[in-house]
């Protein structure tokens, strides 16, 4: 027998091959079993990495939505406040379309003009980073869009959220209604696991007669600002309630136990506004689109016209009514006391309404709140006004501690000294270092800078101040006037390095040793008050190229010349012209000088 014989005839043999062959079939089914998971793994794997992958080098663009819409503008009759007038509306509505857009977002916006006087539209707080000719400004970005004609606004929010708003920037016209609320949602905001839900109470004054009629008067001699006839809070407003007239009140309502953002706007032309609402605190979370550390609590908020606040407040559970007063008032420029004539209603109301949780329809219980009367708020107010720790002080607010807040220091900053004051009773304007600004008109600065001085940032124009890429610039003003004056720099948030009080006069030779910089934590925002007969000093850097307007938020001052240009980068913006294309898009009258 030879030995492959004797091995296949071997029971020995036979047995282990067998349990080897099992092994072997075993063996192979778990190792087909485990190639078999990892393909079906790896397979369901890819899409997830190369999403990923997308979300990484893609994130913004992929999630980047265009907010389209067209606002037609023109005059439609209404009564906001129960006094009927003609006001300048988007699209025959009473309260302009709120614009709520994500963080990156592009609005693209088409503005058709059906009224008979021209207009511009400005973004109050976007600093149109790369879309300079975007920022609304008759005579200095635009020639204004005229009576029958369209115009595109077309721009990214970039890296911007929080609280803006949208007006005219033509003339006095925002007063007459032409005015929104812009809401960018940032998605990952800080306070958001703070809050439940949100709303908006946008603020203003109001007048009767038409804001173009006004302006004529007060371009007479010895004409003081026009003082509003009453105020409205989201549109609504209630003036000469008691003539047999039903006045309509704007609802907010909060869930029992749950906390809600509310957000804060004055669009007003003039006033600046105090805000209280009935046994409630309010915190303070953000300011002119920038978040605040969040340690403020107020009961009183003071607004200037253009300032934006989000406050949090919470329907405590242990309260009894299901009502409260959210009121307003508005205040004239030079003291509380200087008051209004008694044809004037400056309170304006809105009511806040309590909801149970399971009750999902809001309008079961249109009760009025029962606790202090509507006779009482004047108190309230005053107390407020007089004890300042409960005011919301503009100087003592702190930024959220984020890096891109933080004031830039340097040994080699640019500082420039404005006195402003106003000169002058036929009429009088107004005055920074004895110059006053006049808006170019068919004409704008910018293509004035692009076409005419091609070699130069120096525009022959009074109160334009070039600067240059990456100065840092300190403004000083020193407000030598009896009003106080809140002012708007487009393009930028400032930081405010000092603000002075009345009582501590101007920033000067003698007096500059003792004034101390805020250089920890100054509140940075865009727009901030300057107080009477003292100073304010702010700071930015030129980071942004284009040509932007620092003025007078009291919009009857910026009529009597109360604003001075800083020419941001002249090369730049040149360049930006050319690359865009633009100078074939800029509206023919413009190039007629
Ligand atoms: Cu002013």
């Amino acid at each position: 027998m030879n030995l492959l014989n004797y091995l296949s005839n071997n029971r020995l043999f036979h047995s282990i091959d067998r349990t080897t062959c099992i092994l072997t079939m075993k063996l192979w089914h778990i190792l087909l079993f485990i190639c078999v998971s990892i393909v079906i793994i790896v397979i369901g794997l890819i899409p997830i990495y190369l999403r990923n992958k997308n979300l990484k080098s893609n994130s913004i663009e992929q999630n980047v939505k265009v907010y389209n819409n067209t606002f037609r503008i023109g005059w439609f009759n209404a009564s906001p406040d129960n006094y009927e007038r003609s006001i300048l509306s988007i699209n025959s509505k009473l309260i302009a379309p709120t614009i709520f857009v994500n963080q990156g977002d592009i609005i693209n916006l088409t503005i058709i003009n059906e009224s008979l006087e021209p207009i511009t539209i400005h973004w109050h707080g976007l600093l149109q980073m790369n879309s300079l000719d975007m920022d609304g400004v008759p005579g200095v970005t635009q020639c204004s869009i005229e009576p029958n004609e369209t115009f595109l606004y077309k721009y990214k929010t970039m890296n911007q959220s929080g609280t803006y708003w949208y007006h005219s920037h033509y003339s006095i016209q925002y007063g007459d209604g032409l005015k929104g609320i812009l809401i960018i949602k940032d998605l990952n905001d800080p306070f958001q696991y703070l809050y439940e839900d949100e709303d908006i109470l946008q603020l203003t004054d109001w007048y009767h007669i038409p804001l173009h009629i006004l302006l004529r008067t007060y371009l007479s001699p010895g004409m003081l600002d026009p003082v509003p006839d009453s105020s409205l809070i989201n549109g609504i407003g209630q003036f000469n309630c008691t003539l047999n007239k039903t006045c309509s009140y704007y609802r907010s309502f909060i869930r029992i136990g749950t906390t809600k953002r509310l957000r804060i706007i004055n669009t007003s032309v003039y006033a600046k506004i105090t805000l209280t609402i009935d046994q409630h605190q309010m915190r303070i979370i953000e300011a002119d689109g920038i978040y605040l550390d969040g340690n403020k609590y107020v009961k009183t908020l003071r607004l200037n016209p253009g300032q934006r606040y989000s406050v949090l407040i919470t329907a405590n559970k242990q309260y009894i009514s299901q009502t409260y007063w959210i009121r307003t008032t508005i205040h004239p420029f030079v003291d509380y006391n200087n008051q209004y004539n008694s044809s004037i209603q400056p309170n304006a109301y809105a009511i806040l309404q309590y909801i149970n949780n399971n009750n999902n329809d809001m309008n079961i219980n249109n009760s009025f709140p029962s606790i202090n009367s509507l006779n009482n708020d004047d108190f309230i107010i005053n107390q407020s006004i007089s004890n300042g720790e409960i005011f919301s002080d503009e100087f003592g607010l702190i930024p959220m501690n984020y890096e891109e807040y933080k004031v830039p220091k340097s040994p080699n900053i640019r500082t420039f000294i404005f006195d402003s004051k106003h000169q002058g009773s036929n009429p009088g304007y107004f005055y920074f270092n004895n110059e006053t600004f006049v808006h170019p008109i068919n004409e704008t600065l910018l293509s004035l800078l692009i076409y005419k001085n091609s070699s130069s940032a120096q525009l022959s124009w009074p109160l334009t101040i070039p600067i240059e890429t990456n100065d840092i610039i300190d403004i000083i003003i020193n407000n030598i006037d009896y009003a106080s004056h809140p002012f708007h720099l487009h393009g930028h948030h400032v930081w405010i390095l000092a603000q002075g009080n009345s009582s501590q006069g101007y920033f000067n030779q003698s007096t500059y040793k003792q004034i101390i910089y805020n250089q920890q934590n100054p509140i940075y925002r865009d727009t901030f008050t300057v107080n009477p007969y003292s100073y304010l000093v702010f700071r930015f850097k030129a980071n942004n190229p284009g040509i932007w307007m620092l003025h007078c938020h009291n919009d009857w001052h910026l009529q009597v010349g109360m604003a001075l240009l800083f020419i941001e980068s002249s090369q730049l913006i040149k360049q930006y012209y050319l690359k865009n294309n633009l100078t074939n898009s800029i509206p023919k009258q413009c190039y007629h000088y």
